[in-house]
């Protein structure tokens, strides 16, 4: 319905305004730097109990017999998988937080699903392969170094707590690279590419930081 997607298309715009207002204000920048041995709580943060739903607003259902992800670029082999597929690859569960650059952080939280160390064995990056670009079902995209990736803690995500990811939590698979701030951990992910040059991503190129540390506070560039 035109009226509805006017509606959607208007909620997009303020969020995505106020965002950027954010990222060129600098809000929440505290200055201050935090070290992951010592403090659990990055600089800024606050620790929640719930945990807030963000999104530009279009959470994509994907019928399971549709659902693709595609893994390519300068990898020695490329793959297409389907659900079963996907199924098939060894299923591990880490733990670990999520810190948001809204400036939320949720502890422990219990995903399941393929460690991104399984989905590169098993694609093989070419040497030349420095950087990862993850496009999502919603259009939306981010990039990362291939070395933050390929975190031991990093995995491909279908389950949360015991449950399957919910639609709004990215369901039926999600991205988590929980040493960045989340806007790194695309939801809903279609296309997993290996580059030799960086490209930023949505929020990249729009205030956000290339790289998004929590524990350094890169919440913003420039
Ligand atoms: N596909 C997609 N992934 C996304 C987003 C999005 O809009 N689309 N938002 C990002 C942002 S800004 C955050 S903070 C987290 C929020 O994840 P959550 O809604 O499960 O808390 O998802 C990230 N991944
Ligand atoms: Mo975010």
């Amino acid at each position: 319905m035109p009226d509805q997607d006017n509606e959607a298309g208007q909620f997009r715009a303020k969020l995505i305004r106020r965002k950027q207002e954010w990222a060129a204000e600098g809000r929440l920048l505290t200055g201050r730097t935090a070290r992951p041995e010592s403090e659990r709580l990055p600089p800024g943060q606050r620790e929640v109990k719930n945990w807030p739903v963000l999104d530009l607003g279009a959470r994509p259902r994907i019928d399971l017999k549709l659902w693709r992800l595609v893994v390519d670029g300068l990898v020695e082999s490329p793959i297409t998988l389907d659900w079963q597929g996907f199924q098939d690859l060894p299923q591990s569960e880490a733990v670990s937080d999520i810190h948001c650059v809204t400036a939320w952080s949720r502890y422990d939280n219990r995903w399941r699903g393929v460690l991104v160390s399984d989905l590169l064995s098993l694609v093989q990056p070419k040497p030349e392969a420095k950087f990862v670009l993850l496009q999502s079902y919603d259009t939306y995209t981010t990039n990362l170094p291939l070395a933050e990736f390929a975190v031991p803690d990093a995995l491909l995500a279908t389950h949360w707590e015991g449950e399957p990811l919910t639609v709004e939590h990215g369901g039926p698979l999600r991205v988590v690279v929980p040493q960045l701030y989340f806007w790194k951990s695309a939801k809903w992910v279609k296309r997993i590419s290996f580059v030799a040059q960086d490209q930023p991503g949505f929020w990249e190129a729009r205030g956000y930081h290339n790289h998004g540390d929590p524990w350094k506070e890169e919440r913003y560039s420039g």
